[in-house]
């Protein structure tokens, strides 16, 4: 499935230029990154980005909106035409899908994202996904989070580094709700659990965006062509119409599980370091085989992570409409019975009927890994969590 992904606002454009790293040129996935922003430094940070596909837009408006969603959507109606048109400077026609990705708490990417959205939708026949992150509790204030030193230096700004956003997680509320209907799935990731006791988002903003990044990539690069036309092909493929279904078009929330287990393989054929039970008898077979409880072992960890470790938006897993399991690696350490197995154990998580399989070789990996996509977990403790705090907020 290849993706045009756009970045809009601080972390949209962050994340998008994370996604891009996290690209392989063995499993290439990505049409083009944008980064649109209205703040210009934000957008001169960037490193990766190519400059005819980063657009600074809002005449007068240098360093972001403070989070003033009003003012970030009415902006967003106003360029709407101004950011699709910068689209043609890349390949966009090309898209099995599009991904624009904002940071739910802020004004930029929170309020050009509706707009955007429906404009894409009325301009090309692909789906359109978002991919939101919800703002952290401890943005609110700096004593939101008891462990968060209450620091009167930092700056007040609340696009600077570090400050507080007191209207995050009514920005966050107000975008989710005018993206429904628009987009055709949301996938969530929320800031608050994947930060560590005392960090705060400048301080962990680039290490989750890698975490994040990956999962984006373990999903849509599992689609991938191969590069390399002679590469193993998997045993059940999972392609752009696999993951359409599961996503649906009727903008459910997602949330991404994902485990990973590093294996050593000495890239020998035949020879596995940590196997030494083999002594040189050949008891696993020569040409690179895999001891195959050793590899059932491995899928059934990661599979394990995938289903039962923390998600990107944490839900009631039975709650799930529809789910995915993509299982990857090297060839010889996909054991077709145990991704079977691990299907199932999704399943049977899910408690849903709409439940894919399928593995995604990489020949050169080091690593197994497996990411469980769980599509339509609605209703969601964190999302309530977040539209009481707003209410709060405006009282
Ligand atoms: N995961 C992640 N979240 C981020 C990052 N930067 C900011 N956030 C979150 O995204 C929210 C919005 O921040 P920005 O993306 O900077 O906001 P913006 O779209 O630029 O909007 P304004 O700055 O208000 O004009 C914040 O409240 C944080 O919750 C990041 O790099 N990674
Ligand atoms: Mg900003």
């Amino acid at each position: 499935m290849q993706l045009e992904v756009i970045g809009v606002g601080g972390a949209g454009c962050r994340i998008a230029e994370t996604i891009r790293t996290a690209e392989t040129a063995t499993q290439p996935f990505l049409c083009d990154v944008f980064a649109f922003d209205t703040d210009t430094q934000a957008l001169a940070e960037l490193d990766s980005v190519p400059d005819d596909h980063r657009h600074r837009y809002g005449a007068g408006i240098d360093t972001g909106l403070n989070g003033n969603l009003q003012r970030g959507e009415t902006l967003g109606e106003e360029h709407v035409d101004e950011l699709s048109r910068k689209l043609d400077a890349g390949h966009p026609s090309a898209a099995d899908a599009f991904l624009v990705v904002v940071g739910l708490g802020g004004a930029t990417g929170g309020g050009a994202a509706p707009e955007l959205v429906a404009n894409l939708q009325t301009l090309y026949d692909v789906p359109v996904y978002v991919l939101g992150t919800l703002p952290a509790d401890r943005e609110r204030s700096p004593d939101g989070d008891p462990s968060v030193p209450n620091d009167d230096t930092r700056p007040s700004g609340a696009d600077a580094d570090g400050a507080t956003r007191p209207l995050a997680a009514a920005n966050a509320t107000q975008t989710l709700s005018r993206l429904d209907g628009l987009a055709n799935a949301v996938l969530c990731f929320d800031n608050e659990p994947w930060l560590r006791t005392g960090e705060d988002m400048a301080d962990g903003r680039a290490r989750l965006n890698q975490e994040l990044a990956a999962r984006v990539e373990a999903l849509f690069g599992a689609t991938a062509q191969p590069a390399d036309e002679s590469a193993t092909s998997a045993e059940t493929v999972i392609d752009a119409n696999d993951i359409r279904r599961i996503l649906g078009n009727e903008t459910a929330l997602v949330s991404l599980g994902y485990g990973t287990q590093r294996i050593e393989s000495s890239g020998e054929a035949g020879s596995v370091l940590g196997l030494e039970l083999d002594l040189g008898l050949g008891l696993f077979g020569s040409d690179s085989t895999v001891e195959t409880s050793a590899a059932v072992s491995a899928v059934e960890t990661t599979v394990g992570k995938a289903i039962q470790g923390k998600l990107t938006l944490e839900c009631e897993r039975a709650n799930t409409d529809r789910a995915l399991l993509v299982v990857g690696g090297p060839p010889e350490w996909l054991n077709r019975t145990a991704v079977a197995d691990g299907r199932r154990r999704l399943e049977s998580a899910t408690e849903s009927t709409q439940t894919l399989g399928g593995d995604a070789p990489r020949p050169d990996s080091e690593t197994v890994f497996a990411l469980a996509v769980l599509a339509g977990i609605e209703p969601v403790d964190r999302i309530e969590q977040l539209r009481a705090a707003a209410h709060q907020s405006e009282q």
